[in-house]
């Protein structure tokens, strides 16, 4: 995995050094971070979004400092105006949505854009073990930007490229999607890890092509995580325009039994937020351009939320869930 290079923080994701198969967004509108009533059968614990990026909340510009938004380090990484963009005009982004491109990338974690936080974080020993994230992305340009073109296992470094993760704010992801705009389209990377242990054995990471989204309108991705006390049995389900694309497991396991988490104390961390980071070979070209982010919305439950079937726009649909289709998710 070329995002895992030199990681700067001690809370990094593996080197992709024993990878079986080479395997590697949000908006302006109110962060509402809603405890849920402690009754007992209410199942939603907390909820961040849907963040549009709407004035008067967000304004032009870095995200950084923007309704709970971090992005500490110089990447490209702004709130900017939909109707400057003409790729976008028919996304249902609203006015203003956020842009990410790969012109300045690091190997770092903590450093890079964050989405707001929940109050309630998610994880197994939390007793909240549902986790829901879903943003829109959309390409910034009709056409395959760059000369990229992908090598022999299907990815293509040199390639528009953003990962986006479930995290606690510090770069501990427990998962990974990588999009990558290639000349037929973007390509979503899945990853997750098999560790069987114990303490000390290092950590397989798998990486999967789930879906190839199509440049011509915006698409709707959904990480739903399950995060079940004990080892390797995480559920971790990616959803591309409300259709389940995989259902693997999360990288509890890669914290549980990696040498690499021994000086933390192998602790399996929470997830309380999104990170879209920028890692490997920059694009100077991409600057200002990249991908489109909007619609971003977080959830932590003790009870499993529904995904359900929503456009772009995050408006619900009125067909009845279908998501039994494993693979391409853009067909
Ligand atoms: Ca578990």
């Amino acid at each position: 995995m070329r995002n895992t290079s030199a990681p700067s923080t001690r809370i990094a994701p593996p080197s992709h050094r024993r990878a079986t198969r080479r395997t590697r967004v949000v908006g302006l509108a109110v962060a509402t971070a809603a405890i849920a009533a402690a009754a007992a059968g209410v199942a939603s614990a907390a909820s961040v979004g849907p963040i549009t990026f709407a004035a008067p909340q967000y304004s032009l510009g870095s995200i950084n400092g923007q309704q709970g938004w971090m992005k500490l380090g110089p990447y490209d990484a702004n709130v900017v105006n939909v109707a400057g963009i003409p790729a976008a005009a028919h996304y249902g982004f609203g006015a203003q949505a956020l842009q990410i491109s790969d012109a300045t990338t690091s190997g770092s974690f903590g450093d890079q854009t964050f989405s707001p936080g929940l109050v309630q974080p998610a994880g197994e020993a939390t007793g909240i073990r549902h986790f829901q994230a879903s943003f829109a992305i959309g390409a910034s340009q009709a056409a395959h930007t760059g000369t990229g073109t992908p090598g022999p296992d299907g990815t293509c470094p040199s390639c528009l490229h953003v990962s986006v993760s479930p995290d606690n704010g510090t770069g501990a992801r427990m998962s990974y999607l990588r999009f990558e705009d290639q000349p037929n389209g973007i390509h979503v990377f899945f990853d997750d890890v098999t560790d069987t242990g114990p303490i000390g054995s290092v950590a397989n990471f798998n990486e999967t092509d789930v879906a190839t989204l199509s440049r011509s309108r915006a698409h709707r991705i959904t990480f739903s995580m399950t995060l079940k006390p004990g080892a390797g049995n995480d559920v971790v389900s990616i959803y591309v325009d409300g259709r389940r694309a995989i259902t693997g497991t999360s990288w509890e396991d890669y914290y549980r039994y990696d040498p690499e988490q021994a000086s933390l104390g192998n602790v399996v961390p929470t997830v309380d937020k999104l990170l879209f980071r920028v890692s490997a070979t920059p694009n100077p070209s991409d600057a200002g351009h990249g991908f489109l982010f909007d619609n971003v919305q977080l959830t932590s439950s003790r009870h499993e939320i529904r995904v359900p079937v929503r456009d772009a726009r995050g408006h619900e649909s009125h067909h009845p869930r279908a998501h039994e289709h494993r693979g391409h998710g853009d067909r």
